[in-house]
Formats: structure tokens, sequence, C-alpha cells
């Protein structure tokens, strides 16, 4: 039996979130070591696991993969979430990469004080609804199918759901304006593998709080 996906980072969402939403939607189970002290970094640093001396690190079919992008798309096309052909896999790309800078923005406001991060929070939200939310909007109105890409279900789509349901935790009437959106996300929340992960007790991570950025700061010495 194939080992399982074995995953190297913090106990929080961070980068490595959306790798998490698309083996668990891929219904691939997997492992995580969390990192929790300064020596296990260094471990993984001296071992030459870090490429570039970052996490994520997801060990799957024998490598050491880094480079958040990279391990998504190699594990979007191990697990056929990665359209039909070239056309299609362009477009995965193109709406992933645009979800991942939305989510990002989340992300980097890590380290902020509360007071920053309401008013990033609210930029955020704006940016969704104003740039990222309209789009998508549009694709779905225009393609007509329950999927983004082709008719079937693909890392876009998973990772438009994560998105979606991140901005709702900043406001949750961030899809008033948009109803297909709306029935997209309940469509795609459906799906056994998502509907499972959205459970409690699975592994899907909390919103970012303040232990979580100590822990990093910790780890990375920041
Ligand atoms: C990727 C890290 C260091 N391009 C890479 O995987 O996409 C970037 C990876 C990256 O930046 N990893 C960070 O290893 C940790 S993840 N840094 C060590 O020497 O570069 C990042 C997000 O929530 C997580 O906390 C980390 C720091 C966030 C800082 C926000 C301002």
């Amino acid at each position: 039996m194939a080992s399982r996906p074995k995953l190297h980072y913090f106990r929080g969402r961070g980068r490595m979130e959306s790798i998490r939403w698309l083996l668990a939607a891929a219904g691939v189970e997997f492992e995580e070591e969390f990192l929790e002290t300064r020596e296990q970094y260094e471990k993984l640093l001296k071992d030459g696991r870090l490429l570039f001396g970052q996490v994520p690190l997801v060990e799957v079919d024998g490598m050491m993969l880094t480079q958040t992008r990279a391990i998504l798309s190699y594990l979007a096309a191990k697990y056929n979430l990665y359209g039909k052909d070239e056309k299609e896999r362009v477009r995965i790309n193109m709406y992933a990469d645009a979800t991942l800078d939305l989510m990002m923005m989340v992300v980097g406001t890590l380290f902020k004080s509360p007071a920053e991060k309401e008013e990033d929070f609210a930029l955020i939200v704006t940016r969704a609804k104003t740039r990222y939310f309209p789009v998508f909007e549009k694709i779905l109105k225009d393609h007509g199918e329950d999927f983004l890409v082709g008719n079937t279900f693909s890392w876009a789509d998973v990772q438009l759901l994560e998105a979606i349901l991140m901005m709702e935790e900043l406001n949750t009437s961030v899809l008033s304006d948009f109803p297909l959106l709306k029935a997209f996300k309940k469509r795609i929340s459906n799906i056994p593998t998502i509907k499972k992960f959205l459970q409690p007790g699975s592994q899907r991570q909390p919103p970012p709080d303040s232990h979580y950025a100590e822990v990093v700061r910790h780890v990375l010495q920041l």
C-alpha cells in the first residue's frame, strides 16, 4: 500500500491549509508533524529537507516537496483534480492562483496588532467583493456548469470554497451580492469528502490566533 503523504508545518492554517483541503477533497488520508520547537525546524534544515529553508514540506512518493503552489499542482495532478487537458489546466491554475492570492492576504496579517488586523480584514473583504467574487460569479454564470472548469470537480473548486469560507469568517454577509457563489458554496460543501472535512474533529485547522503566531515566531525566530 502506498504510504500516506506526510505534512510538516505548524499547528495552524498558514500556507499548508490549502494542501490539507486538497488532500481531504481527494479523499486521501495524510499524516502531520506539527512544528512546535526551534529544534524540529533546525533538524529539517540540517537534514537538507527544506530546499529553500522553508515550510510547508510534504513528503510524498519518496520526494521532499516544498513551495506551496508546486505541492498543490503536483497533488492536483496526482489525484485527478487538474482537468482533462492543458486548456482546462491553465484555467484551474488561474483560478487557484487567484484564490491563493486572496487567502495569503489573510496569512500576511499574522503578526499584526488586533487594530491593524481589523483594518486589514476590512480591506481584504472589500478586495474579495470587488475583485475576486464578481469574477467567479461571472465565470459560474457564463460557464453554466456545477463546477468552475469543464464539468468536473477540480482543485479550483476546492480552493474557491476554502476562500469563500475564509472570507465569511471575516464578514458573514460577504456573499450577499453573489447568488451563484452562494449556490456553489452549498453544492461543493455537500461533496462527501468535503462535507467530512467540514465536520468537527477533521484535520482542518481553525483561524490563526495569538498562540499560533507565537509558535511561528518562536520556531522561525522572527
Ligand atoms: C511557499 C517559512 C524562512 N514560496 C514559499 O511555500 O509558497 C514561501 C514559504 C514560506 O514563506 N514559509 C515560511 O518557512 C513559513 S509559512 N519561513 C522561514 O526562513 O523563510 C508563513 C505563513 O502562517 C505562516 O507563518 C509563516 C510566516 C508568516 C509571516 C507573515 C508576515
